[in-house]
């Protein structure tokens, strides 16, 4: 069987599962939000990683079917969760650029949220600043229709692509998600450094978010912190997990 046909069969089956990897308020220690990474259940591979199956996804098309299913999973659970009476955490969830092109993209998550009765503003859309950076009229469109329905939307990867400050500006975005390239010798390479806090401080000016991705160790979180960076994700905190696995943290820091 190709990796296409087993691709295929694996999105009739449902055959996935979300992992999450919590956002740490650096100030508090406090999970202030979650992100869902998506995997592909094998019989014959085990977990397949998202790098390994994401792009034959997006090339065929079969992301589109992919994203809604995570889309839907990741509300249920966070819905799942407020119910069990944890403080409500916003559900980060990634998109590929074919899923926001997609005509009937902005009906799919209306539908979702209704059936999944999450409300909006717990849902955060990540969208990665090389697909913002293609954009059109119709995407400004997009990202203004789900601002205004309370969805709230993240750059990721941010500082890969060289968007302009005017150009962000025209976006209704909240959050600016600082790539882990960055991070990784933020404490040893000056350029870093200055690349992160250069981030930091415009998204400040425009009131925007910022999070640093792929924080490993103390070091790289006591110079975020200096620099005044509020939010981390990274192992250093806790790697992505299973609901179950992850529930635990919730709980604790409730
Ligand atoms: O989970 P992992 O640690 O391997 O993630 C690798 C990459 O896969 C990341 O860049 C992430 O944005 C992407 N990814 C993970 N889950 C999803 C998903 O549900 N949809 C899309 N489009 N990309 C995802
Ligand atoms: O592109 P995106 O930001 O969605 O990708 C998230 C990816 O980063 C996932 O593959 C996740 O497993 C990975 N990741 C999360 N935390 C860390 C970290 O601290 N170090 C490294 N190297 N990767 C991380
Ligand atoms: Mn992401
Ligand atoms: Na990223």
């Amino acid at each position: 069987m190709t990796l296409e046909s087993a691709l295929r069969r694996a999105v009739m089956q449902k055959d996935f599962l979300l992992h999450y990897q919590p956002q740490i308020n650096l100030e508090t220690g406090e999970v202030i939000a979650v992100e869902a990474l998506v995997r592909w259940k094998t019989e014959d591979s085990g977990t397949v990683m998202p790098g390994d199956f994401i792009p034959l996804a997006e090339e065929t098309g079969l992301i589109n079917e992919i994203g809604e299913w995570v889309l839907r999973e990741g509300c249920r659970q966070a819905k799942e969760w407020q119910v069990a009476g944890l403080t409500p955490r916003r559900m980060a969830i990634n998109l590929s650029a074919r899923q926001f092109a997609d005509k009937a993209f902005l009906d799919m998550v209306t539908r979702v949220l209704a059936e999944t009765g999450l409300a909006p503003e717990y849902l955060e859309l990540e969208i990665t600043e090389s697909q913002v950076m293609r954009q059109t009229d119709g995407m400004i469109m997009l990202l203004n229709r789900l601002s205004e329905m309370g969805i709230h939307l993240a750059i990721d990867d941010f500082g890969t692509g060289y968007s302009s400050l005017s150009y962000l500006k025209r976006l209704p975005i909240q959050k600016l998600k600082i790539d882990q390239s960055f991070i990784r010798d933020i404490t040893v390479d000056p350029n870093d450094t200055a690349i992160v806090v250069a981030i930091i401080n415009m998204a400040k000016s425009l009131d925007l978010d910022t999070i640093a991705e792929g924080v490993e160790t103390a070091g790289q979180l006591a110079l975020l912190r200096s620099k005044g960076c509020r939010v981390g994700q990274g192992f250093y905190f806790s790697a992505p997990m299973s609901a179950e696995a992850l529930y635990p943290l919730l709980k604790q820091n409730n």
